[in-house]
């Protein structure tokens, strides 16, 4: 039986489980709203203050075998010091932390700014993943459950200005089959030691990876969200906009928008309407233009609260098989990345943000994908900057229970059922969604969504899962970006049962690696079969969003045989021979930017070696070849 295609070596084993096929997702999700009351990053204007609290911190594991959060009301014992933000995996020599499962501790002391006796301040976590919980003293403040997008906590009432307090943030890496990404956890035979286990491909890194924060906003009127939904109308920008403010506020709402010179180009007043750029500059792929969309509360002549967003006026839009951006066919060059880096993990580093897309420029890359989870909202910004096109992505990973199943040899249990995927499960992923789209919205590089990577959508229950968070993700956007999940190789046309729910055909194959290994020829063949499969059945634009072969870095064979580099730089080829025969395929992007760190198991050699580049960015010789290709392709040669 051929099973592994795609994602196939885990160490997952399924619980054995007997399930009724039936679903009920009626249930109204309402209930299950964004907690952030203040949408907004944290950032310094005339009426804000930031402090980031990034640096060292105490750390602590919780007490072992401790399965819920102790609430630490004292100190942390003396002794581990850790840097935020970074995994803590990989920090300590220290095998149990590294293993770890369960919660743990981050703590340090902090002075509210003796200034801000007038304001509001809160803390913000940009991510604690996958559960967090913030501790002001003894008391919790704020909990939060998904490990990729912020939340935060108003202390104002719980620390005065220039009074110092201990924060601790709580930090749980535990996966079960109703988080996103889903795991288990298992007991071993033995020891009965707990171990996490997971259907995803890439290291359960965990821990406050991104940064913290203490931040002033204005005591009683102060805004919490901007929404901007860009248009062009002949040679004029639009920014349809939307202000939400705190409850208490009187003062008028005034809009200021400003060229990159700095220059009034357009102004509005209220807190709905639409801002009108004569002879606008357009926000173009490899050529950014971000106007700053100035939002004031005025009272009485005086600017109570001031937030500025960088808008880039752009349009996006699916037409038969075209992807369009500012109404011009746009093919995708890049990658799928992950955020990883040695001894950091998933921390994020603004020298690797910066070099990495160095190398995207370098090698003519014009877009990736955040597989497999929203990435620090950082990268966002430099993306929407630098003029490239991002495909953004919730956790949604590993709702696959056959990806185990041709490793473990027995019959996979079925993916979506009460002891497996379930409505608890599409609860958390709607949140995920919901979660996504409120950070990112007004990013102008950001050009469509994709709710799922690889889910088992070949499977019995997959369209009762999938309609309504397609459906989700369509009301939650206020600029209709098209939706997207992305398709596992298992779930061919012949067996899929969701694709007609979305916009475009994104498709992640590995013929002549998990098929079809090292002999090509036939892998073309069978790529071409199932890329005339889709094109029959479905007039929709296709990206394959991920192919790719591991390739180990120094390994050379006359015979390109797989691992060799000359076997990934043929791969790729042959890929890009069946692509260019197909105007379907609108969209490329190689499987992987760089090799990532896994769980290590028997098939993952210190983990996933498909990169173009290795973990510390260096070319593998496929590098070359993609450069010369794509280059071409966007038009810089
Ligand atoms: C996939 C997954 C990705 C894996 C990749 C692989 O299909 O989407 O997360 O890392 O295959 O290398 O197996």
């Amino acid at each position: 039986m051929k099973v592994l295609i795609g994602l196939s070596l885990l160490s997952f084993v399924a619980p054995s489980l007997a399930f009724p096929a039936a679903q009920n997702y009626a249930r109204n999700d309402a209930a299950h709203q964004h907690p952030l009351h203040i949408q907004l990053k944290p950032k310094n204007t005339a009426t804000r203050e930031l402090v980031s609290l990034d640096g060292l911190w105490d750390f602590a594991l919780a007490q072992e075998g401790n399965d819920t959060a102790t609430p630490w009301t004292s100190r942390l014992p003396k002794g581990l010091e850790i840097p935020v933000p970074a995994s803590y995996n990989d920090i300590f020599i220290d095998r149990k932390i590294h293993d770890h499962v369960g919660w743990v501790y981050y703590q340090r002391e902090v002075i509210v700014p003796r200034g801000w006796s007038d304001e509001r301040y809160l803390i913000r976590i940009e991510a604690a993943t996958h559960e967090g919980r913030i501790y002001v003293n003894d008391e919790l403040v704020a909990e939060h459950v998904g490990g990729y997008t912020p939340f935060e906590a108003d202390i104002t009432s719980l620390v005065s200005a220039g009074e110092k307090f201990r924060l601790t943030i709580a930090v749980n890496n535990e996966l079960t089959h109703e988080t996103i990404p889903p795991g288990n956890i298992e007991i071993t035979e033995f020891t009965g030691k707990r171990v996490q286990r997971y259907q995803h491909d890439f290291y359960n890194y965990a821990g406050l990876a991104r940064s913290v924060w203490l931040y002033s906003v204005p005591r009683e009127q102060y805004i919490r969200d901007v929404v901007a939904v860009t248009g062009v109308d002949g040679a004029a920008g639009l920014i349809n906009y939307t202000v939400t403010t705190s409850e208490g506020t009187t003062g008028d709402i005034r809009i200021t928008v400003l060229d990159e010179d700095g220059t009034t180009v357009a102004e509005a007043s209220g807190a709905h309407g639409i801002a009108r750029i004569n002879s606008v500059k357009l926000w173009q792929p490899g050529a950014a233009y971000l106007y700053q969309f100035v939002v004031d509360i005025v009272d009485s002549d005086t600017v109570i609260d001031t937030y500025s967003v960088a808008v880039g006026i752009r349009t996006v839009k699916v037409s038969g098989r075209q992807f369009l951006i500012n109404d011009k066919p746009f093919y995708f060059t890049g990658f799928g990345k992950h955020e990883d880096s040695a001894i950091r993990g998933k921390g994020h580093d603004q020298a690797y943000l910066v070099h990495d897309f160095q190398l995207l420029d370098w090698i003519g890359a014009n877009s990736f994908r955040t597989s497999h989870y929203p990435y620090a909202e950082e990268v966002m910004e430099f993306a929407d900057r630098h003029g490239i096109v991002v495909i953004d992505e919730t956790p949604a990973v590993g709702l696959a229970y056959s990806i185990g199943g041709g490793v473990s040899g027995g019959d996979p249990p079925p993916t979506f059922s009460p002891e497996g995927i379930n409505n608890n499960t599409r609860r958390a992923h709607a949140q995920a969604i919901r979660e996504l789209i409120a950070r990112d919205k007004n990013h102008a590089s950001v050009v469509m969504w994709s709710i799922a990577n690889e889910p088992a959508s070949n499977e019995e229950g997959a369209r009762e899962y999938f309609a309504p968070l397609a459906q989700v993700a369509r009301d939650a956007d206020p600029a209709h970006r098209p939706v997207v999940f992305v398709n596992l190789g298992l779930a061919t046309y012949k067996v899929d049962r969701i694709t007609d729910l979305f916009d475009l055909i994104c498709l992640n194959r590995y013929f002549g690696w998990y098929s079809e290994t090292g002999d090509l020829e036939e892998a073309e063949a069978a790529l071409e079969e199932e890329l005339k499969g889709w094109e029959k059945k479905f007039e929709k634009p296709i990206i394959f969003t991920e192919y790719g072969a591991d390739t180990m870095a120094g390994l050379h064979s006359v015979f390109a045989l797989p691992w060799s580099e000359e076997y990934q730089t043929e791969f790729l080829d042959m890929y890009h021979r069946v692509f260019d025969r197909h105007d379907s395929v609108i969209g490329e992007q190689v499987w992987n930017f760089a090799d990532f760190q896994t769980n290590m198991g028997i098939n993952r050699v210190d983990g996933n070696k498909k990169g173009v580049f290795t973990r510390d960015r260096k070319p593998k010789a496929s590098a070359h070849n993609l450069r010369a290709r794509w280059r071409k392709l966007i038009g810089v040669e």
